[in-house]
Formats: C-alpha cells, structure tokens, sequence
C-alpha cells in the first residue's frame, strides 16, 4: 500500500503548496511506490523557515530536562514502533531487515542519550583571578538550523541531528533525502506524537538542488547540518563560507581494513565481508579498500571470493537475504562504471562485477558482491568512493606501507586494523590518521556516546552524535559569563 505523506509545517501536514508530487519506490522492486511525498518549493521552505522561527524564543526558553523528558517519550514511542520503522526502512531503502532495525535501534540509542544531555548540556565554572567575582560557561542553542540527511540511514542519521538539535533549544527544518522521505514522515510523526510543540520540528521533501539549496542559503536559517555525498558537500562549504553560517559536514570516506599477517584469518574475513558487503556497501563507513599483508594475500583474497559468492541477493525483507539492492538505477550504472574502471586499470577482477537480474532481482538494482585483487594504491577504485558492494584489495608488506596506503587519501572517516599484536595495534592505532579507528573489528559499528566524524575531506571537523566534541558542540554556542559582586570596578590582568 502507498503511503501519502504530506510536509509537516507549523504542526500542520500539508501539501506542498504547488500540488505536485512525487514517488519514492521500493529499491528491491521499482514497481511497488512505498509512498507519494509533495514536492516542496521555495513557498513551502518559506513558511517552514518562519514557522521554526516563530517557535524558536518559546522552545528555547523551555528548561532543557523539559525537552529531555519529550525526547525520552519519543525514544519510547520509536522502541515501541521499532517493528514497523525497521521494515519502512527496508521497504524504503533496501537495507536487510535486520540492518533496518538496527538503524532504528541507532535512533532509539541517541534519543535516550540526547534527551539525558537535557540534565547536563555542561559548561564550565572555573575560579576568577579577582575577587567577589565568578565566571562560567553555558550551552546556548543557534537557533533555527536546517538538517539535510541521506537515504543509507533514513531513520538513524535524521535522529542525531534531530535529537541533538532539539536538547540544545535549536528548532529544525529536515530535508530528507527524496529516495526516502518516508522515513523522515515516520520520524517526525513520532516526535509530533512525542509532543513536540508546534514549529519545532518542519519537515520539506523533495531534491536537493532546488529545496535543499534554497532552504540552506535562506536568511532565516542560522546554521546547516549536512551528511551526503562529497561534491554536494563542497558546493555547500563554499555557499555557507560567503554567508558565515555554521556548517557541520559529514561526507565520503575510503575506509580500509588492513590484514596483517598475524590477524585470525576467519575473524578479519567476517570483518571485511560485513563492512565491505553490509548495507551493499552504501554505507560512509563502508571498507572499500582492504590491505592485506603478501604473506596472507592469496588464501585470504580466494576466501573472501567464495564467501563472497554464497552470499544471497534479495529483498531485504526475506530472511535469508544478505545483500540488498542499490539504492536506485543511477547509483547502480555508477557501481558498474567503477568496476569497468577498474577493469580498464588493469585490475583483477576475482567475483562478481555483474548486475544480478535473476528472476525478481530484473525489478531492482542488485550487483553481485565483487571482489578486486592486485589494486594498487594510484587506481581509481583505490582512491574514489564507489557506495556499493566492491571491495579493492591492496597489498602491503609490513605496517608502515599499510597505513602510508590508508592515510594517502583526503578521506579520513575509519580504518581498521586486524592483527594479534598488541604491539603492531597500538603503533596502528597512534598512525592512522582517521576519525574512527577499529582494532580487530570492521570499519563500521559506531556507538552514539562518543563522536561520529570524518577527518580531513570526509568530514568539517564537527561529528555527529555523543561525547566531548560531538554534536551538542556544533548544535550550541558558548556563552561566557562574569559576575562581578564587589561594588566596584575590578580590572582583569590590571589589577593584582
Ligand atoms: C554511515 O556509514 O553512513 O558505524 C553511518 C556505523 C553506523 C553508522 C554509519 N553506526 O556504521
């Protein structure tokens, strides 16, 4: 059955005020529309941006535990939806079922984390150098902030802007991606039923270039939070730079696992498997490349290709489903011009590297987990971001060369390391110059109590979710403040 969602505005759902339209369909079978979304335009930004403006002064004076204990309702109202949203997601995106309930349970976890923040949002008091005077330090919200989210985590990656936005005293206009602005509907109904007052939270569907663009360069808007692809990405930094706007970006990676020759081999092949495979490979954090030590390469590369052909195609909400689809057909063609390139570059393709059309995978984007060996490190497909299942594997001779290979790239989201040294972990652990960085686990698994970033091009140096330096830094100002209760004129650095 389609869905019909409507823009959520001033707490009002409502058409987009030009009547039109559009369809987000399921990636496993294009022929099923999951839901008709209105196609917003610069009158509905418009509206959406005054009313978050209108409901600013009233949210943020409410005590920050006050919109914790909202945010703690809508974290039970997602557990107790967590079934539905999870096979939304999977409908919507394509994503296994058991990752579509993972990435609701991602949601859930920063909901109860943020809405906990609402009793802390710590600044600091520190001693004054005069007397009878004091001085500390507070969180203060932007004020209307515009949250532009992707489709590979349609309910996760919404709810640590969302959740993080809200406890600061922020209100929130979402644009979500339109491969899937049901999930946002989803999400957003939540927080409505969770009580989150009128304006707080907007919601505007519809593409980038025109919404997106719009809403993010409005007046009105105080600061931009953005994960998506690198190019749109950079176009936004150069946008927001001219309007001195805050501007948090998450955006592509090339994360590596290296394989040392000490590592238990059956331990770093479900790692490269699950990182290389999950999610299709359309994931930020995905291992697109995998570095392995010569002595190991051989018998490690002619595993992962025969596990790599077991895995089964499918939609994702049949249980034995390993691999889901891509996204959609123009993210499809450009998985298979990468391994064409890569082709042409002269590496060796060991599986897959085929669109599977089999039966009732004709009526989605699925491509055969491929597996590239003898990549080296100056090849497209060792450098460029593919999102999807392709895995480069690159060979290394000893820890040093791995990580000159890892840290070669502008990328810098997460890397990860499989050996049984302490020793070699630890040296690996201080060289590589990634925001996240996994010992003996793939490159994907992030917790939301600590920081969530990409270094260098992957990232503006502000994460996403917990911990110091997460997104209650990027989602609030510090305000310092000195009370000085003397009587009289006391001077700072002058009078001793
Ligand atoms: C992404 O890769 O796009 O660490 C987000 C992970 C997830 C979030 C990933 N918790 O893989």
């Amino acid at each position: 059955m389609t869905i019909m969602i409507r823009n959520f505005i001033g707490g009002t759902w409502c058409e987009a005020e030009s009547g039109k339209r559009f369809a987000s369909r399921n990636p496993a079978d294009v022929r099923e529309v999951v839901a008709e979304a209105p196609l917003a335009g610069c009158a509905d930004v418009d509206r959406a941006v005054e009313a978050a403006r209108a409901a600013f002064p009233a949210w943020r004076s409410l005590p920050a535990p006050r919109r914790g204990e909202i945010l703690f309702r809508a974290g039970g109202l997602l557990i107790k939806n967590k079934q539905r949203l999870g096979e939304l997601v999977t409908r919507e995106m394509g994503k296994v079922i058991s990752e579509g309930l993972g990435d609701v349970q991602e949601a859930i976890d920063i909901s109860f984390y943020m809405a906990g923040e609402g009793r802390r949002l710590q600044g600091e008091t520190v001693p004054s150098e005069l007397p009878d005077k004091d001085c500390k330090s507070l969180h203060e919200p932007l004020g209307v902030t515009a949250l532009v989210t992707p489709w590979n985590f349609p309910i996760a990656i919404p709810s640590w802007k969302l959740f993080a936005a809200l406890i600061c005293g922020n209100t929130v206009i979402l644009k979500p991606s339109s491969d899937t602005p049901a999930c946002a509907a989803a999400l957003v109904g939540i927080l409505e039923e969770a009580g989150v007052p009128p304006g707080v939270v907007n919601l505007v569907c519809g593409p980038g270039e025109e919404v997106g663009e719009y809403l993010v360069t409005y007046p009105g808007v105080d600061a931009v939070s953005f994960t998506g692809s690198c190019a749109a990405g950079e176009r936004l930094e150069r946008m927001m730079a001219e309007l001195h706007r805050p501007l948090a970006l998450e955006m592509g990676g090339k994360n590596a696992i290296i394989v040392m020759d000490d590592a238990d081999p059956e331990l770093a092949l479900e790692g490269v498997l699950w990182g290389g495979f999950g999610t299709s490979g359309q994931r930020c954090t995905a291992a697109s490349r995998v570095i392995v030590h010569e002595r190991v390469q051989e018998r490690f590369v002619a595993q992962l290709c025969e596990r790599a052909e077991r895995m089964r195609l499918g939609n994702g909400l049949t249980a034995e489903t390993q691999v889901g689809p891509l996204i959609n057909e123009a993210q499809g063609r450009k998985v298979l011009d990468y391994i064409a390139i890569g082709q042409e570059e002269g590496a060796r393709l060991m599986t897959g590297g085929i669109r599977a059309v089999d039966g009732e995978l004709a009526h989605g984007f699925f491509v055969q987990p491929t597996v590239f060996a003898g990549v080296t490190p100056g090849m497209r497909i060792a450098r460029e971001e593919i999102f999807g299942p392709v895995v480069s594997v690159l060979s290394c001779s000893c820890l040093e060369e791995a990580v000159e290979i890892v840290n070669s790239l502008p990328f810098g989201l997460s890397s990860a390391i499989y050996s049984q040294d302490v020793n070699t972990t630890a040296r690996a652990e201080r060289e590589l110059q990634t925001g996240i960085v996994y010992i003996n686990a793939s490159t994907i698994g992030a917790e939301v109590q600590l920081p969530f970033g990409g270094w260098r091009h992957s990232g503006s140096g502000h994460p996403e979710a917990g911990g110091k330096g997460g997104a209650i830094d990027f989602f609030s100002r510090i305000k310092v403040v000195y009370r000085d209760y003397s009587g009289r004129l006391q001077r700072a650095q002058i009078d001793k």
